[in-house]
């Protein structure tokens, strides 16, 4: 079983920009912006409508860098996310029902409060590499296995 999903890190100025998860998977935590994609549209049309969804901004430019795989300890279904960098964008990020959005230099990220993995692909976001891997989660989101290798 396999579900895919976009993520999207909007840089400007040397900042990031990221979103308070209001509500469902993920509350509580920092991340880029994205979701499923739904049948009938491709993958960048997908992270397209979920920023303006949860942000308010439309993005002009899309580059991909990285594909992560996720699963949980139990569970069959693997989270195929599509990691993608955007730094052109019409409009000014607004707090909408699902994401609470806020810049961030990239020397401030506030891991503690984001998913477990992002700490050990952020740095290769920040250097400009594409990656690739996966993590194995237990049910409160530790980290049981990790792979993650430059592509
Ligand atoms: P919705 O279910 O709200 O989309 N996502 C993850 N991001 C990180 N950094 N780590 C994970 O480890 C993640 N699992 C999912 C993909 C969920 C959003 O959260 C991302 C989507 O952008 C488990 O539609």
């Amino acid at each position: 079983m396999k579900k895919i999903l976009t993520l999207c890190l909007i840089c400007q100025d040397s900042k990031i920009l990221l979103g308070m998860k209001k509500r469902g998977f993920g509350e509580g935590r920092w991340n880029g912006f994205g979701g499923k994609v739904e049948e009938k549209e491709s993958i960048e049309q997908a992270a397209k409508r979920e920023i303006k969804e949860e942000s308010g901004i439309e993005v002009q430019n899309l580059n991909k860098v990285g594909v992560l795989d996720f699963q949980f300890r139990g569970d069959p279904e693997v989270l195929e996310v599509h990691i993608f960098k955007s730094d052109d964008f019409l409009g000014e990020p607004k707090e909408t029902e699902e994401m609470k959005p806020q810049w961030f230099y990239s020397d401030q990220i506030p891991f503690g409060k984001m998913w477990p993995d992002d700490i050990y692909w952020f740095p290769l976001f920040f250097k400009g590499k594409k990656f690739k891997g996966r993590f194995l989660f237990d049910e409160n989101d530790n980290i049981l296995e990790k792979e993650i290798q430059e592509i």
